[in-house]
């Protein structure tokens, strides 16, 4: 139904200007500049946008727009991917005439006139496949462009069809995807090509984290490791994965010090854990979330928590 009501939207509207959430990762970025792509593929009349910071690593993707105000007065506004509105990049979002959001993560914030919320999908990229099947009922195309970045989304959001989140539906999607010419081999280059300081610190985490019997496991990474490493907060982003084949590990924890707060990434193999960062300014999905902390104490309690659920889970 919202599908349907989305598709007549974007058909209605002459300007439409598409957002994602900050700290983008390849599901932002895929599922804004695909969206974008098949509405411009499709559409040449329409105007329409991508707006939010441009991440420098996520470049071989999509170029953002430098969106003038005006443009928000008579625009449909589509926030890709993002549960809560914080976390929205550009909160001009609420400057358009309609606002829709599109999203695969549980819900946070109730906001948009339309929402498309579905939490069975492994990314957002593949919902907005689904969407384009809505338009091929009326003749719509999908580039070869669109499928590029409707695939990295689905790829980097299933960390390559190996989550739990990876179903028939996922699979059948990317069989379609992968028919169009576009250069799989490139794209997987650029999505998980390591910098030589990023390894360095990846060795670290494999010499320092910890293991306990409970089957939990915790690793710090304080400002001076970062510092010595010279990677950044967001950059330790692509390595939580880690530590999830390791034997032993059911659930793990990153701990990442910042400027003013810890960020905490969490990551499960069974315990649902998003319970713990929803207790500590956070949130996500059952098997991966993150969270804040004010000080260290406050970590100690959420690997305390951390312990107690691997705990019940292992009963
Ligand atoms: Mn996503």
């Amino acid at each position: 139904m919202s599908r349907k009501e989305i598709v007549k939207l974007i058909e209605e509207f002459n300007t439409i200007i598409i957002h994602r959430h900050v700290r983008p990762d390849p599901d932002a970025y895929g599922s804004q500049g695909g969206l974008a792509e098949i509405i411009r593929s499709n559409f040449p009349d329409k105007k329409v946008w991508m707006t939010g910071e441009q991440d420098p690593s996520l470049s071989f993707l999509a170029v953002m727009d430098e969106v003038p105000d005006e443009a928000y007065q008579d625009a449909l506004v589509i926030v890709c991917d993002t549960a809560n509105q914080a976390r929205i990049d550009d909160q001009r979002y609420h400057d358009g005439q309609k606002l829709i959001k599109i999203d695969h993560h549980p819900e946070v914030d109730f906001y948009g006139d339309v929402q498309w919320v579905d939490t069975t999908a492994s990314s957002t990229c593949e919902m907005i496949f689904h969407l384009f099947e809505e338009f091929e009922k009326k003749e719509a195309s999908l580039s070869e462009e669109a499928a590029r970045l409707i695939y990295a989304g689905i790829v980097g959001d299933t960390g390559r069809f190996l989550f739990p989140s990876t179903t028939q539906k996922t699979l059948s999607i990317a069989a379609k995807l992968v028919n169009y010419a576009f250069d799989r081999p490139a794209l997987y280059n650029q999505m998980y090509k390591t910098p030589m300081h990023v390894a360095k610190l990846k060795g670290y985490i494999l010499q320092n984290f910890e293991l306990n019997e409970e089957g939990y496991s915790t690793i710090k990474l304080s400002k001076e490791v970062l510092k010595h490493y010279g990677v950044t907060a967001s950059e330790t982003s692509q390595l939580v994965g880690l530590l999830g084949d390791i034997e032993g590990i059911l659930s793990w924890v990153f701990f990442v010090e910042e400027e003013e707060t810890i960020r905490v990434r969490l990551r499960s193999k069974g315990p649902v854990i998003n319970g713990i960062a929803a207790e500590h300014n956070g949130g996500g999905h059952p098997m991966a979330a993150g969270a804040k902390a004010s000080t260290w104490e406050e970590t100690e309690e959420i690997a305390a928590k951390l312990k107690q659920v691997c705990k019940e889970y292992k009963k």
